[in-house]
């Protein structure tokens, strides 16, 4: 029995010599549906506004040539975008690229100490900023001493009495109509291996004990490898075109924020290569997403597993026309085998499928098939180009059917994270996983200390960090109790300090507002999905084993079975 697991499928090449910017506008790939169809890549959501390739390769430039002339932005720079998604979100990011220098994408709903974290480990020296996240972005800025004149507006919209800023649609005006001022990055064959595009953050795939989350540094070469492979994937399949899960000339939905690896690379890369269009949202709102669908005809749909949980549940699902809807893809965290069914049996004319990614991996690792042979619940099949091992905790392989680690080569895997290159070319993810006899992924658990709120990542050891800091917390530990709808739910269990101590012994009460002190300070110091939705637990020990590390799996299993009852 084979212990390395692979597609059968053959990848086709992948250039190693040119940028992601000239490879989706101006690469002949064979895999490449797009060039042929006169279709939009974009729709702005809110007004119908069309944007074609030409369009998008005419602001894209211009706007490269404004940040050239006006802040000479140039090689391997960084530049952070901070906003939600917004249609020109990709012409940002390729005109950064034109320059040879890099993107570090921002989660618009990040506190300003969160941003400035990342501002600060990227050393980004610019911002793009959406007027709704200005004053966030403001403040960030001016903490780490960028100054108000490097901050540029995706969009007109704010008033700063100090700092008037020019906005996207005003710069490409102005690069437009002047001569070109840059001389565009190009790169020698195999330079794109090394020739970084991305920072993009994670939390590590092995804990950083009380870390923040850390940079995940990917290269040209990774982004195009990801987008080739998932285009391999999608025309290998052997059914006939027209019942395919995703074809070129679909209409699908960016709703999925493009900060993060899904949107970013799958949504945003991946599906305009093969010749989708993309309804650009800037905000998830139910219902807002169920009108967009009926609008636009919408065919595909990337989620997340609280969407399809919306879907299988919401009254609003009745009210509007979803019958253009052909599938269903979820990702990001577990998708029940339950959900997958219910969702089947509500809407009965849509492929429900499921695909695995990591941002690691930059990104998509496995995806479904959609087809009636398959696994409720699996995560699909490997993608061509990748290679997988599953390790049981001896260190030994496992068979088909036995869980272990899924360790992955591909050649999208980035080069490490900012500071900590990895060279052996596995990426351990993780993740618990069991490979079947139908070489199905199966994710049975995560063995990293990550949690996943509604796909969101939320690292416990920077919720620890954090509460170490609060004057009434002396050891915390943070785990999860889970939930269909946000996947895990953030409960903290805290030793409270001496002083919090001898309160609570004064008056048993004071136990009750400790506990909602800290909820509170956890809301307004960290970002929506990083509450402590599930409550703070005061104890009088945290485990630890002999060298002093934490037992997270003790209290894991403790907060779960108190949750049953
Ligand atoms: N089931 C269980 C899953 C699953 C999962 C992810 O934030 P990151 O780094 O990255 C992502 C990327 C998801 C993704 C990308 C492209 C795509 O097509 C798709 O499906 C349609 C999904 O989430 O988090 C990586 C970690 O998230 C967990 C797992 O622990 C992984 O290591 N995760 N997908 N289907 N768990």
């Amino acid at each position: 029995m084979s212990q390395i697991h692979e597609f059968g499928g053959s990848l086709p090449a992948i250039p190693d010599d040119v940028t992601v910017a000239q490879f989706m506008f101006d690469c002949h790939h064979p895999l490449r549906q797009e060039l042929d169809k006169p279709g939009a890549w974009l729709i702005e959501d809110a007004t119908g506004r069309e944007l074609v390739r030409e369009e998008i390769r005419a602001r894209t430039d211009a706007l490269a040539n404004s940040l050239s002339a006006r802040w000479q932005i140039r090689d391997d720079d960084v530049v952070c975008i901070f906003s939600p998604n917004h249609v020109d979100y990709p012409s940002a990011i390729w005109a950064i690229h034109r320059l040879g220098a890099i993107v570090t994408t921002a989660n618009p709903s990040y506190t300003v100490d969160e941003l400035v974290y990342q501002l600060k480990i990227t050393r980004a020296t610019l911002l793009i900023v959406h007027p709704w996240v200005y004053p966030i972005a403001r403040a960030a800025a001016l903490d780490v001493g960028i100054t108000l004149d490097r901050i540029i507006l995706i969009e007109s919209g704010t008033h700063d009495a100090e700092a008037k800023h020019p906005n996207v649609q005003e710069l490409i005006e102005e690069g437009a109509g002047r001569p070109k001022s840059f001389v565009e990055c190009k790169l020698k064959p195999g330079e794109a291996k090394t020739k970084l595009a991305f920072l993009s953050m994670s939390s590590g795939t092995t804990g950083l004990p009380k870390a923040n989350e850390t940079a995940v540094m990917a290269t040209h070469y990774a982004l195009v490898a990801n987008v080739i492979q998932t285009a391999a994937f999608f025309s290998s399949d052997a059914r006939p075109l027209t019942q395919q899960p995703v074809r070129p000339g679909f209409v699908t939905l960016a709703v999925l924020p493009f900060f993060h690896a899904y949107g970013l690379v799958y949504i945003m890369h991946s599906l305009i290569f093969y010749g989708l269009t993309l309804v650009v949202v800037p905000k998830f709102d139910f219902t807002g997403m169920l009108r967009s669908i009926e609008q636009y005809r919408i065919n595909y749909i990337c989620a997340v597993p609280p969407m399809v949980a919306l879907l299988c549940k919401h009254p609003d699902v009745e009210k509007y026309d979803l019958s253009s809807v052909n599938t269903v893809a979820s990702g990001a965290a577990p998708l029940t085998a339950e959900l997958t069914n219910r969702l089947t049996a509500r809407l009965p004319h849509v492929l429900v499928g499921q695909g695995y990614g990591i941002t690691e991996a930059f990104v998509l690792v496995s995806m479904s098939r959609t087809d009636d042979s398959e696994t409720p619940g699996a995560s699909g099949m490997l993608a061509p180009g990748i290679v997988a091992r599953v390790l049981k905790e001896d260190g030994s392989l496992a068979q088909r059917g036995e869980p272990g680690q899924l360790i992955i080569s591909s050649p999208a895997l980035a080069l490490g994270y900012l500071g900590n290159a990895q060279a052996d070319g596995w990426l351990y993810t993780g993740d618990e996983v069991i490979i079947n006899e139908k070489a199905e992924v199966i994710i049975i658990d995560r063995i990293k200390e990550l949690l996943k709120v509604k796909g969101f990542q939320v690292a416990p050891a920077e919720l620890e960090g954090f509460l170490l800091d609060h004057p009434d917390v002396a050891d915390a530990c943070v785990v999860s109790i889970q939930d269909e709808y946000n996947g895990d739910l953030p409960l903290a269990y805290v030793v409270p300090s001496a002083s919090a101590q001898a309160r609570i012994e004064k008056d048993s009460a004071e136990a009750g507002r400790i506990k909602m002190t800290l909820i509170k300070y956890v809301a307004e110091g960290k970002a929506h999905y990083k509450q402590l939705t599930a409550g703070v637990e005061l104890v009088d020990v945290i485990p630890k084993n002999p060298s002093g590390k934490l037992l997270r799996r003790v209290l894991r299993d403790r907060a779960r079975e108190a949750a049953k009852q």
